[in-house]
């Protein structure tokens, strides 16, 4: 990821990292702490009791110092909600920087699976096992998000990436036999460039999904815009899928990822960004949420909305109707600062659902306990901290932590089990693994 962590900073290299989870545990400690105080000292009898006693004093003062601010830190993650229950952690995959992983039934048998990218290298992880299968491995094949799409209609799922810059998506078709042959690749397109978000959607309403991808590098063919790209008639033939760019040039900043819905009730599902702006963009640009109302004619060029700026590291939103007054408001995170909000319809006057969380550079909104509306989840990478944010339906959220030893790029909310409930499926990044989450239910 050596390109991506220069136009993206990606490795975060110089950030220390937050022991969140470890000051949880040592505020949890600190009435026990007396007792350890002698840990601490060493082997207790060979040390005089004045010895002994000064530096247990000595200990106890610095925690009395640290602890407060340490513990304030921690609980400005965790916000006031009941605990829940646990969340089981199955991990699929270790030892490998990945950036996306996404599901669907990748093997024809009515189960859903998972594909990641990792460093050149496309796994399958087969479920109920997990049993992992490298399908693709092309070191030209870094991608930095995907999808799963059937792109050719043959009834089972293709898997599509994305590499950031050089710009470039290919799709793998799914062959016969998924696990044992390597997925063929095929272009979908090398024009777009600084592709960070992919999503599938059906733009035009024909009743066929197609692609949509940022072109946020201010340098190519497509500088600062945004694209999407219909499957072509043949797609296993053609050189290339139709493009069209629908936000032009007036997306820059750094575009991150996409959110897809009706915004306007004007029965037209219109496509929403963030970009991150900060010291890799061209100075002035970025820190905004925005979205690009389609016009009857989606081949034509889209009409921006900004929704807001002066939002540092502004990267994911979703539209969605939060507050159940019918009209479709927004989820968004700042993933490459801090905090989460949801923008109110019809004004975008902006709600806090939570502030502080570093880095939240992955959203997924989805009814994940099942009451009807709509929830989020996000993995702040600074925070190592992955969470849920119970919404009670009115747009007053709660945080519940699902893990707080864990790193994030890529989120989704799907149900990997088949109890159809929604589980949470995350890309590690930093933590080199992927993993999923298993919803408990209420
Ligand atoms: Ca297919
Ligand atoms: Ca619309
Ligand atoms: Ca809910
Ligand atoms: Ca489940």
């Amino acid at each position: 990821m050596d390109r991506l962590h220069l136009t993206d900073n990606t490795g975060a290299g110089g950030s220390p990292r937050q022991a969140v989870g470890d000051s949880r545990r040592l505020c949890g400690m600190f009435p026990a702490w007396p007792r350890t105080a002698d840990d601490v000292a060493g082997p207790a009898r060979l040390i005089p009791l004045a010895q002994r006693a000064r530096r247990a004093a000595v200990a106890v003062l610095l925690l009395s110092l640290i602890l407060p601010a340490v513990c304030r830190a921690a609980e400005e993650v965790s916000a006031a909600a009941p605990a829940g229950k646990p969340w089981k952690k199955h991990v699929l995959h270790e030892g490998t920087h990945t950036v996306t992983a996404v599901a669907g039934d990748f093997t024809g048998d009515g189960r859903t699976d998972v594909i990641s990218s990792s460093e050149g290298k496309t796994r399958l992880f087969a479920a109920p096992d997990w049993q992992e299968t490298v399908i693709h491995a092309d070191a030209a094949h870094r991608f930095i998000h995907s999808e799963a799409m059937d792109v050719d209609g043959d009834g089972d799922m293709d898997y599509v990436g994305a590499r950031y810059s050089p710009g470039l998506i290919v799709w793998f078709e799914q062959p016969d036999k998924p696990l044992e042959t390597t997925w063929k690749a095929r272009l979908v397109d090398d024009r777009v460039n600084g592709i960070h978000g992919l999503l599938t959607g059906d733009v035009d309403q024909d009743g066929t999904l197609d692609l949509i991808a940022t072109s946020g590098q201010p340098t190519g063919d497509f500088p600062n815009s945004l694209a999407w790209l219909r499957i072509p008639k043949e797609p296993r033939k053609a050189g290339h899928w139709e493009r069209y760019i629908f936000a032009d040039r007036d997306a820059p900043g750094l575009s991150h990822y996409l959110g897809f819905g009706d915004v306007n009730g004007d029965g037209r599902p219109d496509i929403a960004s963030a970009a991150k702006g900060g010291p890799q963009a061209e100075p002035g640009t970025g820190n905004w949420f925005a979205w690009w109302e389609a016009p009857k004619d989606p081949k034509q060029t889209w009409k921006k909305h900004l929704l807001a700026d002066d939002q540092p590291g502004a990267t994911n939103i979703h539209p969605a109707d939060v507050n159940g007054d019918g009209k479709t408001d927004f989820v968004a995170s700042r993933g490459h600062g801090r905090g989460v909000i949801w923008l109110e319809a019809p004004d975008w006057t902006i709600h806090t659902i939570h502030a502080t969380l570093k880095e939240p550079h992955c959203l997924a909104v989805a009814d994940l306990d099942g009451d009807g509306d709509l929830d989020a989840a996000t993995c702040g990478y600074g925070d190592h901290t992955a969470v849920w944010f119970e919404n009670d339906g009115k747009g007053k959220f709660s945080t519940h932590v699902l893990d707080e030893d864990q790193e994030a790029y890529d989120i989704r909310a799907v149900d990997l089990n088949g109890d159809d409930r929604l589980d949470i499926l995350i890309a590690g990044r930093g933590s080199r693994n992927v993993v999923w989450y298993e919803n408990p239910g209420r």
